[in-house]
């Protein structure tokens, strides 16, 4: 780990300097999409201007005889393509243990750098991961004549990048976000779901057998699904706020379940995280509705504002105490909502006062 004094000196002689502070750009959904697969990728020219983030996926989901192809395909988007300021150009590179991270970084860096936006690295297990990226990145950046650093950001899809997440998420000034990976963690963890994200209906609390009827523990009883991802999340959360870095849902795997896919994302979003992944065209509106703020509540975040005065002591509003803790939650849904609407007329009128 570097000291405190040199953590924001670049790591190459001629690399730009790391950021401060990582830009706070929607990034609601980051749409994945298979470069190597020409029915997709004739489509993402469209997609500008519409999704918060385009990421060209290279990893797992592309075919390992298409991994050459999906990097060139990449290469060829990015320089045909100008994203414009509202959408941001990702990408997804190979685990560092694979024999295409290389040369997919090296490739992208040197041949599109200025137009990516974010590298993603899968199967991150702790800071040395990090480190290594942080590292080859300053050298290609300055090699190339960068003159904005590329972010990163990491998957989480292992026990041991779970038991990290604090470090992972300290590791560089790099650092842009984590993701949550459920599928690749639910393997390495060896739990028992074979789907990818979203809950399981055997994963379960029941209510209690009811008092005095015959036979009560096969009698009736509510079940309530639980959430399997609620810990990991919670953690990652933190671990990003902690560290000025921000939190996504991953995939969500049932395309046709648009419903249980708004829940995830709605339980990642009321828990901290400001995105998830979109893996098919149909998920990108449900992102889109779930991580931008309800006119509802942006309205009530108002009026607690204009309630509290100064934002000091306490009043009651509707039947409900506010004070100086209830107005900073306010103050998180405004500035979301601001930011937002900065980029988007139509949410913009939705939240007008
Ligand atoms: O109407 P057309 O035939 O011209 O086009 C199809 C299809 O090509 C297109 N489409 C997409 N376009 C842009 N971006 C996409 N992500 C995308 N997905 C599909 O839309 C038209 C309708 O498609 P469809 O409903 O017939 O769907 P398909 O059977 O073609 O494809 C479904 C899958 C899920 C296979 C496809 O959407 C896909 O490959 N998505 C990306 C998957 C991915 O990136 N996985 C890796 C991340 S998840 C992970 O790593 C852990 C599990
Ligand atoms: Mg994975």
């Amino acid at each position: 780990m570097r000291s405190a004094k040199d953590f924001f000196a670049p790591l190459a002689v001629g690399a730009p300097l790391p950021v401060r502070e990582v830009p706070a750009r929607p990034s609601r959904m980051i749409h994945f999409f298979d470069p190597s697969n020409e029915k997709m990728a004739a489509k993402i020219p469209a997609l500008v201007g519409t999704v918060d983030v385009l990421l060209g996926n290279l990893e797992d989901a592309v075919k390992a005889d298409n991994k050459e192809a999906a990097r060139a395909g990449l290469v060829a988007i990015a320089k045909a393509t100008d994203f414009g300021d509202a959408t941001q150009l990702w990408t997804r590179v190979n685990s560092l243990d694979s024999p295409w991270v290389l040369d997919d970084v090296v490739t992208l860096v040197t041949e599109i750098g200025d137009k990516l936006d974010v590298i993603m690295v899968p199967k991150v297990q702790g800071p040395e991961d990090i480190h290594y990226v942080d590292r080859l990145l300053a050298q290609l950046e300055a090699r190339a004549g960068l003159t904005r650093p590329i972010l990163v950001h990491a998957i989480l899809e292992t026990a041991r990048g779970v038991a990290n997440v604090e470090q992972i998420a300290a590791a560089s000034p790099r650092m842009q976000g984590i993701s949550l990976g459920p599928a690749d963690l639910a393997a390495d963890r060896r739990m028992k779901t074979t789907r990818v994200g979203g809950g399981h209906p055997g994963y379960l609390v029941r209510q209690d057998p009811p008092v005095g009827v015959e036979d009560a523990i096969n009698a009736d009883r509510v079940v309530y699904q639980q959430d399997l991802w609620h810990y990991t999340i919670a953690r990652m959360v933190d671990a990003c706020a902690l560290n000025g870095i921000f939190p996504y849902y991953g995939p969500f795997g049932d395309i046709k379940d648009v419903v249980a896919c708004e829940d995830q994302f709605r339980n990642a979003f009321l828990l901290g995280c400001v995105g998830a992944w979109s893996l098919h065209p149909v998920q990108i509106a449900i992102a889109k509705k779930v991580f931008s703020p309800s006119a509802a509540d942006v309205a009530h975040a108002r009026r607690v504002k204009a309630a509290m005065g100064d934002g000091t002591g306490a009043v009651m509003l509707d039947g409900k105490m506010e004070d100086d803790a209830s107005l900073k939650q306010c103050l998180v849904i405004l500035a979301l909502a601001e930011q937002l609407s900065a980029g988007d007329p139509e949410l913009a009128a939705l939240y007008a006062p």
